[in-house]
């Protein structure tokens, strides 16, 4: 084998690496945590996040022009308004398809607190009806 062969055969595999998209997939902008709502689902499920942290909720379901909310909980199922041990109360109110929303966590809760929520629009409906906030 030459010394030209393996040096034309690196240069292929350099191309190839380099030639796939490297747009999106990544969620949220430095520092920051995002919740996508896509096809009735919640995600990443959990989200961890530290105490202090804004979370920003996008809701993708611009093809169904479904809107949703994320809205905290006492414990999962439960499907109403309220707050879990150690946890925080949010509701960020109707998000239409397109658009976003913010939920701020409050410093000084607890690592490992888990706070459920759900969709006031859609309840056990979502694929995952009783994602989680947990703190880091
Ligand atoms: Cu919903």
């Amino acid at each position: 084998m030459s010394r030209a062969t393996l040096v034309g055969g690196l240069g292929i595999l350099v191309f190839a690496a380099c030639s796939s998209g490297s747009s999106g997939g990544t969620s949220g902008t430095t520092g920051g945590y995002t919740i996508t709502i896509s096809g009735y689902k919640f995600s990443p499920d959990p989200l961890v996040v530290p105490a202090g942290a804004t979370i920003t909720v996008q809701n993708q379901d611009v093809s169904s022009t479904s809107t949703h909310t994320c809205s905290s909980e006492a414990s999962a199922g439960i499907y109403d308004g309220g707050v879990a041990p150690g946890g925080f109360f949010f509701d960020t109110g109707n998000i239409d398809a397109g658009t976003s929303a913010t939920i701020s966590v409050p410093a000084g809760l607890a690592s490992g607190t888990k706070q459920p929520y759900f969709c006031h629009q859609h309840t056990g409906m979502m694929l995952n009806p009783d994602p989680v906030i947990q703190i880091q």
